[in-house]
């Protein structure tokens, strides 16, 4: 029989690998995506139009809403995607992303509650969960968490409310607990994107710089195709239960720039420290990146590294493509859009 699939967050990075994947295993797969006064689904081109692909209208704000699509589409799986997703921007918006990233998924929980209750439900949980406080390192299931952004914070308050569905009313509800996973589709307001894109520009002479905020921040980056495969796995388990996705390495945002620069040819070679440190061109001297104040963030995670033992245990997963690979593919695809 077909199995159905419901995606939050389908027009986002993982949403749209997601789904493709689904797709590829034989699933239908009932995407949603939020009303937008411009085209935002560029992430699923190739898959608009596809036989066994569905796109409905919802958000997570509204409880009406979300309680019909699972009424309508009867999934087998949910995905819970969706969410004001960027660390940075939550400190802009407080509020309106502890509605959307927290309360959100109390209720979707709520919905599969009352309409569907033998659908399995995976909740997008993360490392900002961590906090990197205190600095224990790798980061574990049981490493307790200590968020520092309200982005942090609602995923907080949906990672335990996901635990406490599946405590309370026997759902299988899940939680990826992801560190950070990047590709050509990631969205370019984050660091790795922001970077690789930047040096495609540069190259090709629509640039001058790039500005950055704090060079010294150590993330376990790994690639959004391999994270997707976990979530799928995660919910084929026989009991529902909570995984760490990561790497098991860490790289500072300094060596992500110069990995990044070096696949294009240029060797970065710094110079002063703090908000005066510079990047420049080894060869020509020229100033390539600088550091900017509006960067920074009021509060930091200065380091994530995950230990995905219990993933790599239980569920098979592994990941496959390494962070030399992930730089390579990034500038690669940034490269070809301006050359
Ligand atoms: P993303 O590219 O920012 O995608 C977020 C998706 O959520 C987009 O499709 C967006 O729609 C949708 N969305 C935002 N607000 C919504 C609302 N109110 N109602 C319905 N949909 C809404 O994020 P991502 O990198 O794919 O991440 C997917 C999920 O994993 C997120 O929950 C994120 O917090 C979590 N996560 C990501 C990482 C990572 O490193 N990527 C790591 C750990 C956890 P629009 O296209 O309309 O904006
Ligand atoms: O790329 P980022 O914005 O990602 P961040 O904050 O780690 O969050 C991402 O990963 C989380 C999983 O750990 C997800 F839950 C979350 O949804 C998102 O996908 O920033 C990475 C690091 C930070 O330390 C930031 O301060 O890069 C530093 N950084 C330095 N300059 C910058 C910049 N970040 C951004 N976005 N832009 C800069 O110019």
């Amino acid at each position: 029989m077909t199995k159905r699939a419901l995606v939050t967050g389908v027009t986002g990075q993982d949403g749209s690998y997601l789904a493709e994947l689904l797709l590829d295993k034989g699933y239908e797969v009932h995407g949603v995506q939020r009303r937008h006064s411009t085209i935002c689904t560029e992430r699923i081109e190739n898959i608009l139009g596809a036989k066994n692909f569905y796109l409905h209208y919802g958000d997570l704000s509204d409880s009406c809403n979300l309680a019909n699509l699972v009424r309508e589409t009867q999934p087998d799986e949910i995905y819970n995607l969706a969410a004001q997703s960027h660390v940075g921007i939550s400190f802009e918006v407080p509020e309106y992303t502890a509605e959307v990233t927290g309360v959100g998924t109390i209720k979707f929980l709520e919905a599969v509650r009352q309409v569907k209750p033998d659908a399995k439900f995976y909740q997008a949980s993360t490392s900002e969960l961590f906090g990197g406080i205190p600095e224990t390192a790798p980061q574990s299931e049981t490493t307790p968490f200590h968020p520092r952004s309200p982005y942090g914070a609602a995923k907080l308050y949906a990672y335990w409310i996901t635990v406490n569905y599946r405590e309370a009313y026997g759902i299988f509800a899940c939680n990826g607990i992801l560190f950070n996973h990047e590709s050509p589709r990631r969205g370019v307001e984050f660091v790795t994107r922001k970077i690789t894109l930047a040096v495609a520009k540069i190259i090709s002479g629509k640039q001058e710089k790039l500005s950055l905020g704090n060079l010294n921040a150590k993330r376990d980056w790994g690639f959004a195709g391999d994270y997707v495969q976990g979530m799928w796995l995660i919910l084929q388990r026989g009991k529902p239960d909570d995984y760490v996705l990561a790497t098991g390495e860490t790289h500072t945002v300094r060596e992500f720039v110069e990995a990044a620069f070096r696949e294009a040819g240029i060797e970065i070679k710094w110079r002063g420290a703090g908000l005066d440190e510079k990047g420049f061109d080894a060869k020509t001297g020229k100033v390539l990146v600088d550091v900017d104040a509006k960067y920074f963030r009021p509060a930091e995670v200065d380091l994530l590294l995950g230990d995905p033992a219990k993933a790599e245990r239980e569920l098979g997963w592994r990941r496959r493509v390494t962070f030399a690979e992930l730089v390579k593919i990034m500038v690669a695809a940034d490269l070809e859009k301006f050359i």
